[in-house]
């Protein structure tokens, strides 16, 4: 170790000696997990090799946190309900630079790395893009240098493990924790309480209008964290996760138990407990529960108490908060804390409600991901006051406040004010949260731009027109740590080998592969490690889950959450007319396809389920069928997570992003399958509009309608049943479907679904069909064509450089957060 001026010792990162690694583990095994090697179980070895990383970041982890404590700059606070981080040991070995040496030192153990990697526990503790999103930006924020926080919940269940049984999805809860969890470290003297209900009176001494008030809740709990180590690329800087897990505040009311009341006693410990015991498992739909609404509070009250301890510790004064703090709310459900930020600010530190509602709008910022009308998020007027009294008299005092404004300075229709105002009176009485964090923030934006254009168009038309300078655009991106480095070292060392190492350190070089895009050799090579991937693919999936397919078809994959937007019924409907066009003619020349599905449906959502079901019913049918066999096969990846994303982007041929335009809000999954070099068949929706920008027309495949047809399609009187008429393909595919013939113990099971698509088809199928099916016979001719395939897939790793997370990141950096890098 050498010194640094500031007296802490500084890792020596390069110089990972395999021999050292290897004593090092048999160490910790020893006298860490209390084993000898004779007899240490797998997860044994787990845990000392993890120990053994983890020894090596917290070095840089205390450096970094001296730094941040002595730089005094501004800090960056993530808000997030969902981190779906996955995995962590081969991202901290990958990016402490460690992976050769580590590899060494397990073998010269006799073990495998990828063996004792397997048996780390995927960490779920999010649904799908927008926690995943969270994940990436961590991992973002390390390597750019941003001095941040992420802040959120610690699940004791994370998100639920799919097992398909008889084709339908069955939900069996998943324990993470159960081996213990050895990347975190609690901190009990961190620990902050948290209270719910109760009464509100008049403070003693009041300042303005309206002032300061006293809460006393009538229900209490503690919230204790848990931090996890975030570790850059090249170990330079390590942020902290900051997890919260809510405990009882008197374990068991010793009074109660010993007076011998041991079910009272033992209630108030449970109710705490079960608030961080589950992830809602919805991505979409809004779960009323006041259960959700307590885990929202929970969460971000104990991070802004946290925020703001640490502030007045750094700097002393309350006032300078947002100098010193950037709070980015990762959609509405952390915007309670744009109250509580200003009920601290007033009730406990004098602030008058004028001037702490100032600095909570210079401090937040919000992130909206979704335009759907059933994900936006709002609470019955009732339920919000029973459990957070003073808050809603904080909503009401800003509503008045906004409203005063909004009314002096416009010309303003009642209609505009009824739709800027905080509390939905069109029926039942609810709290609107997205207008809570729009007027509650400096900077608002939407993750793609087509996305962003549509916010200021449909849900912030009013705001946006209040508010011009607000809504700005962020395009998503995803960290090629995991998403390339990691998950396919193999095509990175053809990339480095090609154009050399700098595009691990600026994404933006993977441009210089441009040049080799015609380039005969390179485009075998491309296509080499593609198939080499497949075969891992195809390995993994007989072990996994027994299917056999033949990594000679094109991998055609769609993967993410099952949603009747984002269409995987369109994509199974093309299977079942591409099934009945190649057993008609079986004398074509098919291009042999897998169609590969991967995705969980909220429980709770009846097509999504079913969807699932047909999937497994189509596969059943065209698997076990001898005249198609060769030529098309249907695999439904059971329990689609993090660590199967990471053996299936690789091995994608075809990355299907089908939504309706003007829903999917960007897509994330999209840029996986884009820098792993897969050609994206997609509409004219979220980030697909930018990969298009990025490849050019010619290396995408888009069909259907774009968001202002679909508008207008739904406007106009669409009468699906003209379309499928007139379409005997999708006419026939539909009409197999709904008589039965993928479920002949059940005929009427997909009746409902595939009346939907007849009667409205709100989500445009039978609309898209034709034009989708006419995008996958163009996939098909390219397919046949070799050199042009690769020619597109290598254009496709190329220009994959936007779609860095890190860019990202510099973006929130420099336009909304104001942190200099
Ligand atoms: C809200 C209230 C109650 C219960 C659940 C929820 C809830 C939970 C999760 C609402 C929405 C979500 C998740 C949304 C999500 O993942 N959105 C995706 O975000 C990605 C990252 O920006 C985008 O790429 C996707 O397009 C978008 O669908």
């Amino acid at each position: 170790m050498n010194q640094q001026q500031d007296g802490l010792p500084r890792p020596e990162p390069r110089k990972f000696d395999a021999e050292i690694l290897s004593k090092e583990i048999v160490e910790r095994l020893t006298y860490r997990v209390g084993k000898d090697a004779a007899n240490a179980h797998k997860h044994d070895w787990l845990h000392a090799v993890i120990l053994v990383i983890r020894d090596r970041i917290i070095d840089a982890w205390i450096r970094t946190k001296k730094e941040f404590h002595d730089d005094k700059g501004k800090r960056v606070y993530y808000l997030s309900l969902e981190f779906l981080i996955g995995r962590l040991m081969r991202d901290a070995v990958s990016n402490m630079e460690m992976l050769d040496q580590m590899q060494e030192a397990l073998a010269s153990l006799g073990a495998d790395l990828d063996v004792v990697a397997e048996l780390e526990p995927d960490a779920a503790l999010g649904n799908g893009g927008l926690g995943r999103l969270a994940a990436c930006f961590m991992e973002s924020m390390a390597t750019v240098g941003v001095p941040a926080y992420g802040y959120g919940i610690r699940y004791v269940n994370g998100m639920f493990r799919q097992e398909i049984s008889d084709g339908w999805q069955v939900e069996l809860p998943e324990t993470w924790l159960a081996h213990g969890n050895p990347w975190e470290f609690e901190r009990r003297e961190c620990s902050y309480e948290i209270g719910f209900a109760g009464k509100v009176e008049a403070a003693e001494q009041t300042l303005g209008t309206p002032g300061k008030m006293t809460w006393s809740p009538q229900e209490r709990v503690v919230a204790t964290p848990y931090d996890t180590p975030i570790v850059g690329w090249r170990g330079n800087q390590v942020n902290t996760l900051r997890l919260w897990s809510a405990q009882p505040i008197d374990p068991i009311l010793l009074d109660k138990f010993n007076a011998g009341e041991h079910q009272g006693a033992l209630r108030e410990s449970n109710r705490a407990s079960s608030l961080t015991r589950v992830l809602y498992p919805a991505d979409s739909s809004i779960a009323g529960q006041s259960l959700r609404l307590r885990q929202e509070y929970f969460f971000t009250s104990a991070s802004i108490q946290d925020i703001v301890r640490r502030h007045i510790q750094d700097f002393g004064d309350i006032k300078t908060l947002h100098e010193r703090a950037s709070i980015q709310l990762n959609d509405t459900h952390p915007a309670v804390g744009v109250a509580e930020l200003v009920r601290l600010l007033v009730d406990e530190h004098d602030v008058e409600f004028e001037e702490a509602w100032d600095i909570a709008r210079k401090t937040f910022s919000y992130t909206n991901h979704t335009l759907l009308p059933e994900a936006l998020e709002s609470w019955p007027v009732p339920l919000f006051e029973r459990l957070l009294p003073r808050h809603m008299q904080l909503v009401y005092a800003i509503n008045a406040h906004i409203l005063k404004q909004v009314r002096k300075s416009e010309k303003i229709s009642e209609e505009a004010v009824s739709a800027i105002s905080l509390i939905d009176e069109s029926g039942e009485r609810r709290v609107r949260m997205g207008n809570l964090a729009f007027v509650g923030s400096h900077k608002v934006n939407g993750v793609s731009a087509l996305h962003t254009d549509l916010m200021k168009q449909t849900v912030f038309k009013d705001l946006h027109s209040l508010y011009p300078e607000r809504i700005n655009n962020k395009t998503n991106g995803v960290t090629f740590r995991r998403w390339l480095m990691q998950c396919n070292s193999e095509l990175t060392h053809l990339i480095e080998d090609a154009i050399g190492p700098a595009f691990k350190d600026d994404a933006e070089r993977l441009a210089d592969l441009n040049k080799f895009a015609d380039d005969a050799a390179f485009q075998e090579q491309f296509l080499a490690v593609k198939f080499k991937k497949k075969e891992q693919l195809t390995t993994h999936l007989r072990d996994y889950c027994g299917v056999r397919i033949d990594p000679n078809a094109m991998f055609d994959i769609q993967i993410k959450r099952i949603h009747e937007y984002k269409r995987q019924l369109l994509n199974i409907v093309h299977a079942v007319a591409l099934y009945d066009q190649i057993r008609s003619h079986p004398e074509k020349d098919w291009a042999p396809r897998v169609k590969i599905f991967g995705g969980k449906a909220a429980s709770s959502y009846h097509n999504a389920k079913l969807t699932i079901k047909l999937a497994n019913d189509v596969a059943q049918v065209i698997n076990q069928d001898p005249a198609v066999q060769g030529l098309l096969k249907v695999v439904f990846v059971p329990n689609y997570n993090v660590s199967q994303a990471e053996w299936l982007f690789p091995a994608a041929d075809l990355s299907e992003q089908i939504s309706t335009a003007g829903m999917e809000a960007s897509g994330t999954g999209n840029m996986k399958f884009q820098v792993n070099g897969a050609i994206t068949i997609g509409t004219l929706d979220g980030a697909n509009v930018e990969i298009k920008e990025h490849v050019g027309d010619d290396n995408i495949v888009i069909f259907g309608m774009d968001a202002d047809e679909v508008t207008a399609r739904r406007a106009g009187g669409y009468n699906p049943r003209d379309v499928i008429e007139g379409s005997p393909e999708l006419k026939q595919a539909l009409t197999a479907i709904q008589t039965g013939t993928f479920s002949p113990d059940d005929p009427f099971r997909y009746q409902g679904l595939i009346d939907g698509i007849v009667e409205h088809d709100w989500f445009m199928v039978a609309a898209d069909f034709g034009s989708y099916a006419n995008a996958q016979r163009h996939v098909d001719e390219i397919w046949k064509d070799k050199k042009t395939w690769a020619r597109m897939a290598i254009k496709n790793t190329a220009n994959a450089g936007f779609f860095s997370s890190d860019r990202t990141i510099r973006q929130y950096a420099e336009d909304i957060w104001k942190v200099g890098l």
